[in-house]
């Protein structure tokens, strides 16, 4: 059964721009969000809000998630209302949220009992690139599934992994945002480094875009840190959740994470000082004030 209206639930920084290209692309599509405001907002832009999950899925060929975490993704999904009570075989669900690889295959199991495939789908580029519709999708899930999701991953993505079999893409997911939170945390320590002890650090940022460490992100991050621009596209929440799942995740496979877990504690650290729902750049943040020396600006303290 080929794909014509889809669901969407969960439409915050990320969902709500994923819903909206969707109807873009000639979908026709039904928003449900916990806040009903962010659910109405969207429909000036001809989508159709349901009033519970359930609703949601008695209308659709397929549904879609995109919510906060663990105890969300379950209250949508299996809760009261939630869209377990409503589903009918030949759905399809695409869970796009960064949840635990357990939630994945509890959901597979009973989705799958009522004749619903389950795709885990977790999202990387944040904020631009659901606006934009350039995310990399990371997949788990049968190849039938794979198959007939094609049309929505392409309305909101530019690059299809197919990871293996369901709950891996979400393994990758975790994995790739540990690198995510490691990268951004060295290059922000050098940068507070170089401006405190007087070098420009915009010369640090130019060495390491000129050498094989090189990377977009540290464009993005770098002009943004210089900016002062800590407008959120990923939240410390977020990622504080995402390194205790890959912790977690870890702990399964008997795989230590000493780099994730010093970083999980870095993101508690900017938690307690009340920064959890600023971007993931903001974690640096914490340390200017510690060293009285804000990145970019003129060094003031003494080594
Ligand atoms: P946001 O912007 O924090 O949005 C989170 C969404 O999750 C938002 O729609 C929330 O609804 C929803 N949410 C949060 N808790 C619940 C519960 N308990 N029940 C139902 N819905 C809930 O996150 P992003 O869009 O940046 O990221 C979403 C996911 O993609 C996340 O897993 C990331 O790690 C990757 P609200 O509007 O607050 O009522």
């Amino acid at each position: 059964m080929s794909i014509r209206h889809v669901g969407f639930l969960g439409l915050g920084l990320m969902g709500a721009r994923m819903a909206k290209n969707l109807k873009k692309k000639g979908f026709e599509v039904t928003v449900w969000n916990r806040t009903p405001a962010r659910a109405k907002e969207l429909e000036a832009d001809g989508l159709h809000v349901a009033s519970t999950p359930a609703e949601v899925a008695a209308r659709v060929d397929a549904f879609c998630t995109c919510v906060a975490d663990v105890a969300a993704l379950r209250e949508v999904a299996m809760g009261a209302n939630g869209l377990l009570s409503a589903a009918k075989p030949g759905q399809l669900f695409i869970d796009f949220s960064t949840v635990s690889v357990a939630l994945v295959h509890e959901l597979g199991a009973a989705f799958g009992a009522k004749g619903v495939d389950v795709i885990d789908a977790p999202v990387t580029g944040s904020k631009n690139g659901a606006e934009k519709g350039t995310l990399v999708i990371m997949t788990g899930g049968s190849d039938a599934a794979m198959a007939r999701a094609q049309p929505v991953f392409q309305a909101v993505g530019e690059k299809v992994v197919h990871c293996g079999a369901l709950g891996a893409g979400t393994q990758v997911k975790l994995a790739g945002n540990g690198l995510i939170a490691a990268m951004l945390q060295s290059f922000s320590e050098g940068l507070l480094l170089t401006t405190k002890a007087g070098v420009d650090p915009r010369r640090f940022i130019e060495v390491v875009q000129a050498s094989g460490f090189r990377s977009p992100y540290f464009d993005f991050k770098g002009k943004a840190l210089l900016e002062r621009d800590f407008s959120t596209h990923f939240s410390i929440d977020l990622m504080h959740k995402d390194l205790s799942l890959l912790i977690d995740n870890a702990a399964v496979h008997k795989v230590p994470m000493p780099a994730a877990a010093a970083m999980k504690e870095t993101y508690a650290v900017a938690r307690a000082a009340g920064k959890g729902e600023q971007d993931i750049g903001a974690v640096v943040t914490v340390f200017e004030e510690l060293c009285g020396q804000r990145i970019g600006e003129k060094a003031g303290g003494t080594p």
